[in-house]
């Protein structure tokens, strides 16, 4: 006999998925194996697919995924799929935030149609800094979170904020570089998840603890479900292995530039290097309308992407 289930994978251990599976009996989870070709690199079943299982009690195999269903977006960075809403995490101070992979980050998030939020941790070490960080998201209209898993600076608004936007079926994860805080930050807002991180192991003394896999983990908010992903943090080696989009499809990831575009001295203007007088993307960032860092990682990736289109065509 086959039984059909469907279910959506929350973890993925040395080939073994763990998914979560909610029918008329109820919720359970269950382990399974993909098959042959779900484990192809190129159609390699990602943390968050919904997937279809069956079990045939005729053969030894167990459960098996036997299809992905239609994804309506997926990552490299973090490898997920189906992601509502992407929660970009960086650090006030240690490590040092760099500004260009947030912004990488934002607009790989646009682009897939994710919804983008920052969140910045450690604003116990200089809340001078992270407010101007802050500022510059909060300006282009970005959801934006000062926090401290320390003295516990903006946990209760930001639990909130995922409680009302997130535990509605949605899924989200948090994304950044390592040791950002992440995994604390995620125990700090649902102190029942209890997730492994740097800080608990140095007090058990077992070395530097990292998140090594992608895991979702549920938040129930009354009769309502949420996923939340905790996901292992990049290295900036990993950003040179992003891969991003086309040039073309460029601007609309950065919506604060849209009201300026057109508006150039000259039709072509990429607004990359040219002046102010010519220039209204310019113009605007030097009066302060367009966060400066904001044009310069527009320009930055401009020309990664400028690039990769000069080198394939
Ligand atoms: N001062 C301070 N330290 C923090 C804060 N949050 C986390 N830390 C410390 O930062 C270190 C890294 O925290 P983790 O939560 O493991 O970082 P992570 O982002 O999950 O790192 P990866 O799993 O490697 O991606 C630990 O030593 C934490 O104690 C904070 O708000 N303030
Ligand atoms: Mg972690
Ligand atoms: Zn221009």
């Amino acid at each position: 006999m086959i039984v059909t289930k469907y279910g959506k994978v929350v973890k993925g251990l040395g080939g073994l998925y763990e998914t979560r599976v909610e029918d008329e009996n109820g919720i359970e989870r269950l382990a399974c194996r993909a098959k042959g070709v779900l484990k192809r690199d190129d159609e390699k079943v990602l943390i968050g697919d919904n997937v279809k299982i069956l079990l045939d009690d005729s053969t030894p195999d167990g459960l098996i995924i036997s299809e992905v269903i239609e994804r309506k977006n997926s990552l490299i960075r973090p490898p997920m799929a189906n992601l509502d809403y992407l929660f970009i995490v960086f650090a006030a101070k240690k490590p040092t935030p760099v500004i260009e992979t947030v912004d990488k980050l934002v607009a790989i998030s646009v682009h897939n149609g994710i919804k983008p939020v920052i969140v910045i941790t450690k604003s116990d070490l200089d809340s001078t800094v992270a407010d101007e960080l802050a500022s510059i998201y909060i300006k282009v209209g970005i959801p934006t979170f000062i926090t401290s898993s320390e003295d516990k600076t903006g946990v209760v608004p930001l639990a909130e904020y995922i409680q009302s936007e997130v535990v509605c079926g949605k899924t989200a994860a948090f994304a950044g570089a390592s040791g950002v805080g992440k995994s604390t930050l995620m125990n700090a807002l649902f102190p029942n998840l209890t997730l492994a991180t740097a800080e608990i192991s140095r007090k058990i003394e077992r070395g530097r603890h990292t998140t090594r896999h992608v895991e979702i983990f549920e938040i129930q908010g009354g009769e309502n479900t949420g996923f939340l992903a905790d996901t292992p943090g990049f290295s900036l080696i990993d950003f040179a292995r992003f891969d991003f989009f086309s040039l073309e499809e460029l601007i609309p990831t950065f919506p604060e530039l849209i009201p300026y575009i057109g508006k150039c001295r000259y039709t072509d203007c990429a607004h990359v290097g040219e002046g102010a007088d010519e220039c209204a993307v310019a113009k605007a960032a030097l009066e302060g309308n367009i966060p400066e860092s904001r044009l310069e990682s527009y320009r930055s990736i401009y020309r990664v992407l400028k690039d990769k289109k000069n080198n394939y065509t």
